[in-house]
């Protein structure tokens, strides 16, 4: 899926918006109404969604993170500031799953809260789920995959910290996990490698997420 020059440019005033926090919600009570276009960043714990929210809205600490995993513990909505939008994004940063240092019972509710949320939210339009390109898919990864696979949720994976792998390694990620992807109908065949800490791969996210908001008014 190549991006024109003009489609790169609409991605990047998509995201050049002021962005700003609009909920948290712990609990499948608490989520906000159903509004506009979802976009949600899941994956395991510490693989960079919030880093990656940040880097793809240009604000360093929109989104909260850490160096040690289970930073994020609610699902947060953020949404960029222009009132007058009919139908406007938003882009969810999830808690991360997988994460086995946690209380056992937190888990739980984070993983059930997780899977409730990516199964039964009607604007939720895509879910990009992120993998470390150092590690590939998990089989955590895979239990998410066939949730959104079951609820016919649209995904996409995006690589992660493209940034710590050299390009022969990256390759061959990117090759093993759209192999894997292959079997899985609710998944987009393309994967977008990125890092927060270079800006690879945002321009292309961007624009993906552009192509998707024209698509959908
Ligand atoms: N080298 C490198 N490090 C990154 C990148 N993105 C995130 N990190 C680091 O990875 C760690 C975790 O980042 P977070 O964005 O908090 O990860 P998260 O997925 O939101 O984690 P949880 O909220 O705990 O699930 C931090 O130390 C980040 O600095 C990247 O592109 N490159
Ligand atoms: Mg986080």
């Amino acid at each position: 899926m190549p991006f024109s020059p003009a489609e790169i440019e609409a991605g990047r005033k998509l995201f050049a918006a002021d962005w700003q926090f609009v909920a948290a919600a712990g609990t499948l009570e608490r989520l906000p109404p159903m509004r506009g276009v979802e976009i949600a960043f899941a994956g395991r714990s510490n693989v960079g969604k919030s880093s990656l929210i940040n880097a793809l809205t240009s604000r360093k600490a929109l989104a909260r993170t850490s160096h040690t995993p289970g930073r994020t513990q609610e699902l947060i909505f953020f949404a960029a500031a222009k009132p007058s939008d009919p139908k406007p994004l938003f882009l969810v940063d999830m808690p991360g799953y997988g994460y086995a240092q946690a209380a056992k019972d937190k888990v739980a509710d984070w993983t059930a809260l997780i899977h409730a949320y990516l199964s039964g939210r009607a604007n939720l339009a895509r879910v990009y789920v992120l993998i470390d390109a150092r590690h590939g898919l998990k089989d955590t990864d895979e239990a998410v995959l066939e949730t959104l696979g079951v609820a016919a949720v649209s995904y996409q994976v995006v690589l992660t910290k493209a940034d710590q792998v050299k390009p022969a390694a990256l390759e061959q990620t990117i090759a093993a996990t759209a192999a894997t992807l292959s079997k899985r109908a609710a998944a987009f065949p393309e994967i977008i490698a990125t890092s927060a800490r270079t800006g690879t791969g945002l321009p292309e996210l961007r624009a993906a997420i552009a192509r998707l908001m024209k698509e959908r008014s």
